[in-house]
């Protein structure tokens, strides 16, 4: 029995406004007259969820129904934004919904922006995890969002004296329309305690685990619509309560106190995100976190197995479960607990159903930024867990003794534990021996995976890696925020991209139309307008259009080297002053993101870039030449008005170190040019659109390894580069920090003795390449040429393409299984 097909609603404005006020005065209790902004936003929501719902009910009955295979995302992060626009893009009500709010004078984008933008995630991998949800729904998986549903997302940022303040976002202020409560699915969760052999008659020993302490997860569901609405997934995300709200012993002996601190103990574990990623905190609280989500989910997914299967015997053909990297890696160990201890498969069975279920994504090759975890800790917290993994690590080491030409070295960079940082637990091990599959996020990625971090586990287990490159979806990051290159599309090749991504390459031909190509440019014109109108609101400074719009915007990361554009920055602002009487091409630099609250270098760089724009914009000899903006707190909505507005993509991470990039697709599917290393998936970029349309400069990931190996010095690289010379100079003189010459010391330093991200080794490179890029501004047919390329050639990079392999080569689930 299929959950009724609702009888279809009417789509036009007239229902819709009907709805809405319906919603306004029964479930908001405001008359039309009354109702503010806030609750128009309200009502528009709960009128459109009314529909998803609708969806949703269908979908979960046909999964149900059908037996399908189901997919879990185990994520830490979901890095969702603003739900509404896509909801109602999605839908197809757009035109309605507007036209409907207009009778009342209420305008959506107005409305719209008032929805507050869900961080629960740091950047990349968060954002990934939310682009491929809404992917599965658009493609018709039947996949489940595992998360944690934390008070306080991703800080927000401030930039106070030039510095940046970190302060908490509070998302969940005025409630959250799309969410459910699912009091109903809540699960026991576990922490400490002991554990002991029980021997009851009749039955084999077997091992149980007696927590010292236990928390309550309860369910929040919020559905996920896919396009065109005809699937909808779930996102349920998972919050920590007391189990007992009141510990009543406590309360009835008088220690009113005592009691209620018991929970919010428990309560603080779903209270916020850790804002780092790079550098493991190793905190406690973030253990509790992990194993939180991981225990509830899974105790989750065998609930509903065993709602609709008599055995467990066969979960790995009814459900694949997909680790967003290692963060949910306890996973393995506590699935191996819950088959054996609570539902009294034998280890054999349950080793094999575990490594068939799990898959797990890799999504940095950072040393730092690798999970470990103290043994005593690990222990302490989940004990019987550690069991599970020493008795994992006996078989995986088992294996790789009888396996060829696996000596002491091998053996010891295989094991789950690192004997060498006073024993500790390694979960990219842990998840890649519980796993059938292994996936890096970009090609360069996943062989360097095979070199470096799993060298040797991927010489025990040689087929288990396989690449995955990373997408977008095209619908919030090309028609929901870029509505007038997506109107320009339907008209020039019709709407079947909309549909069918794919179809996107039959723009390629109209870069050749010189009367297309000015209606590409006049929108590029109409977004970096709005961008500007932003800049100027908040941060005072006036853009001049003309100028090309040459945008950095991620995570503030050594790595990702915020710093060589600066000092790139400091280099043509000397240069124009020098040389006035050169045709210089006009740039405006913009710079957003976020350095985690502990990383000192990273909020250096954030300080120098404010310094720096100071003294340019406030010197008139530079004559908007040059402008330099860094926007504070980059978020999902900021990049949803910047993507669109950007002429010049910087994607220059140290060659071998950014995994995959996905901001670097976004921007070039809305046709902004590209200036990178050989990076990531910035090398896929450069196959698909042709190595004409991308600006490649700088050591490839060999040659930065080799430096590195043999030892290089930035000062030798600095003493024949008169440009980068006197710009690390300047900086360090105190030119951009008169009030404290010696702010930058350390950092220039760092260039000039080991210069380990290689800044100065690559600084010609990417001088001459900007270069070549401002004789290119000057000839706009060229340019725009390669704009159009750009966004005709990026649909292979849309997280449908990515979910589709995933589904077929790991999951082996979906629409086509
Ligand atoms: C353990 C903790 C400190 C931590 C480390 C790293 C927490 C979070 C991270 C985030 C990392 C894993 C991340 O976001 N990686 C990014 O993943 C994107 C999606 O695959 C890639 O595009 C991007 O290159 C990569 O840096």
């Amino acid at each position: 029995t299929f959950a009724e097909k609702p009888a279809p609603r009417l789509n036009d404005a007239d229902t819709l406004a009907q709805e809405i006020v319906e919603k306004l005065t029964y479930s908001i209790g405001k008359s039309v007259k009354r109702a503010r902004l806030h609750d128009w936003l309200e009502a528009t929501t709960l009128a459109v969820r009314d529909r998803i719902i609708d969806h949703w009910l269908v979908s979960s009955h046909e999964t149900a129904e059908t037996g399908a295979k189901r997919v879990c995302y185990l994520s830490m992060e979901f890095l969702i934004g603003r739900l509404l626009r896509d909801a109602i893009a999605n839908l197809g009500l757009t035109q309605s919904v507007r036209e409907a709010l207009a009778r009342y004078d209420v305008e959506l984008d107005l409305v719209e922006l008032l929805e507050p933008d869900a961080a629960l995630g740091n950047g990349g991998l968060g954002r990934l995890a939310a682009c491929f949800m809404e992917s599965m729904a658009s493609t018709g998986v039947p996949g489940f969002g595992y998360g944690i549903r934390y008070v306080h997302g991703f800080f927000r940022q401030e930039i106070v004296d030039g510095r940046q303040v970190e302060l908490p976002e509070t998302w969940l202020k005025h409630g959250n329309p799309w969410e459910f409560e699912r009091r109903e699915s809540a699960y026991e969760i576990g922490f400490g305690g002991k554990v002991s052999m029980l021997d009851e008659a009749g039955k084999p020993p077997r091992q149980v685990w007696r927590p010292a302490e236990r928390v309550l997860a309860v369910a929040y569901d919020t559905p996920v619509v896919g396009w065109r609405g005809e699937h909808v997934n779930t996102l349920r995300l998972w919050s920590a309560q007391s189990l007992d709200p009141i510990l009543l012993d406590a309360f009835n002996a008088g220690d009113h106190i005592g009691a209620l601190l018991e929970s919010n103990k428990a309560e603080a574990i779903t209270r916020v995100l850790y804002p780092a990623d790079s550098h493991q905190a190793g905190q406690e609280l973030r253990l509790r976190q992990e194993y939180f989500f991981s225990s509830a989910s899974l105790q989750d997914i065998i609930r509903r197995h065993l709602r609709e299967n008599e055995t467990l015997s066969n979960l790995a053909d009814k459900v694949a479960i997909q680790l967003n990297d290692t963060h949910p890696a306890v996973s393995v160990a506590e699935l191996m607990r819950l088959l054996m201890d609570v539902h009294g498969m034998e280890w054999d069975e349950a080793w094999t159903i575990t490594r068939a279920t799990f898959s797990y994504t890799n999504h940095t090759l950072l040393p730092e930024a690798l999970e470990t975890w103290p043994i005593h800790l690990f222990e302490r917290l989940l004990p019987r867990q550690m069991q599970i993994i020493y008795a994992i690590n006996a078989v995986v080491m088992r294996e790789a003794t009888q396996g060829q030409g696996f000596d002491d070295t091998t053996i010891s960079a295989i094991s789950l534990i690192d004997e060498g940082n006073g024993r500790r637990v390694r979960m990219g091990q842990l998840a890649f021996v519980g796993s059938h599959a292994v996936n890096g996020v970009s090609a360069l990625h996943t062989e360097l995976m095979k070199e470096t971090v799993f060298h040797d586990l991927h010489k025990l287990y040689p087929s288990r890696i396989e690449n995955k490159t990373n997408g977008v979806t095209p619908r919030r990051w090309l028609f929901e925020c870029n509505t007038g290159l997506a109107s320009l599309i339907d008209e020039t090749i019709g709407p079947g991209f909309r549909d069918e991504i794919g179809e996107l390459k039959k723009l390629d031909g109209f870069a050749n139309d010189a009367a297309f190509r000015e209606k590409f440019a006049a929108v590029k014109r109409a977004n970096k307008a709005r961008l500007a109108a932003l800049v100027e609101e908040r941060l005072a400074i006036q853009l001049d259009p003309n100028a090309i719009f040459d945008i950095q915007v991620k995570r503030i990361h050594e790595y990702k080297r915020q710093l060589l554009n600066i000092l790139e920055t400091v280099a043509l602002y000397e240069q124009i002053r020098s040389l006035p009487h050169l045709d210089w091409t006009p740039r405006v630099k913009i710079f957003a993101g976020k350095a985690a609250p502990s990383y000192v270098q990273a909020k250096e760089i954030i300080h120098l870039a404010g310094d720096v724009a100071r003294v340019i914009n406030s010197d008139p000899s530079v004559r908007n030449l040059l402008k330099v903006v860094f926007i504070p707190n980059y978020n999902v909505s900021l990049a949803e008005i910047i993507m669109p507005a950007a002429d010049l993509s910087e994607q220059i991470s140290t060659a071998g170190l950014e995994a995959s990039g996905t901001g670097n697709m976004k921007f070039a599917l809305n046709g902004a040019l590209t200036i990178g290393t050989l990076d990531g998936a910035n090398v896929e970029m450069l196959e698909h659109l042709g190595a004409e349309n991308i600006f490649i400069f700088g050591l490839d990931a060999d040659e930065v390894a080799r430096m590195r190996r043999e030892g290089h010095n930035g000062q030798s690289v600095i003493d024949r580069q008169p440009l980068l010379r006197s710009a690390i100079d300047s900086i360090s003189a105190g030119v951009f920090c008169q009030e404290e010459p010696g702010r930058y010391a350390s950092l220039m330093n760092s260039i000039r003795d080991r210069d380990w991200w290689m800044i100065a080794a690559d600084f010609r490179a990417y001088w001459d390449t900007q270069r070549q890029l401002d004789m290119l501004w000057k000839k706009p047919d060229d340019w725009n040429k390669i704009a159009v390329h750009n966004t005709a050639r990026m649909a292979w990079f849309s997280s449908d393409r990515s979910i589709r392999e995933y589904a077929k080569d790991i999951w082996r689930a979906g629409p086509d299984a």
